[in-house]
């Protein structure tokens, strides 16, 4: 098991764009595994490659213990109706807001094995999928918010940033983030 340092707000790679993946390879297979293992330690739904500073179009998702991954992305529909939910990143801790967006999304992806599958999703699955793929093309949910609510983001990750030298949130160093098995945490 390998857990990824995850880069934080400011670290540039997080307003790349990706780059489409053209084939599956072992590297990608354990860029995925990875992903995974970081996102459960991080007790996050989800998690993009530019996330642990990677530039490959890959993204993983976990809602309702159904474990997603989604290769070269595409939103192929979404509702003209909308709904309000609070967002958090795993690359802003400690940072929240509402963030408004299409109320079912129909997603186009590739699985691990290359195969495209298309996936239609609402409530929290079809927020969580539209924050990794705008990940994937560097937009951060903040950039959702009002001028004012945004202002107050920022005024909190100002200080909450210092914790993060380098732009650089190291799971191992994260007071917050438990180490421990389950079984074994009570
Ligand atoms: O991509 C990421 O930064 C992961 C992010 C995904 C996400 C959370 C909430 C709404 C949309 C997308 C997280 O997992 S942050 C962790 C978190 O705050 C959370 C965890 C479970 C349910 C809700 C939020
Ligand atoms: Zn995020």
């Amino acid at each position: 098991m390998s857990i990824l340092d995850i880069r934080v707000l400011g670290d540039p790679v997080l307003r790349e764009d990706t780059k489409p993946i053209a084939e599956i390879t072992d590297e990608i297979r354990t860029l995925v595994k990875n992903l995974f293992d970081t996102m459960y330690l991080a007790k996050g739904i989800g998690l993009a490659a530019p996330q642990v500073g990677r530039t490959e179009r890959v993204a993983v998702v976990d809602v309702d213990d159904n474990p997603l991954v989604i290769i070269n992305p595409e939103i192929v529909a979404s509702d003209n109706k909308t709904a309000k939910g609070e967002e958090g990143c795993l690359s802003i801790p400690d940072v929240y807001g509402d963030v408004e967006r299409p109320a079912r999304v129909t997603i186009r992806a590739l699985d691990i094995e290359g195969k495209e599958f298309e996936i239609e999703a609402s409530d929290l699955l079809a927020r969580c999928l539209q924050h990794e793929i705008d990940h994937l093309h560097g937009k951060l949910f903040l950039d959702y918010m009002s001028v004012l609510k945004k202002r107050s983001a920022m005024s909190k990750w100002s200080k909450e940033k210092e914790k993060y030298p380098g732009f650089i949130r190291r799971l191992a160093d994260d007071p917050s983030v438990s180490h421990e098995h389950p079984d074994e945490e009570l």
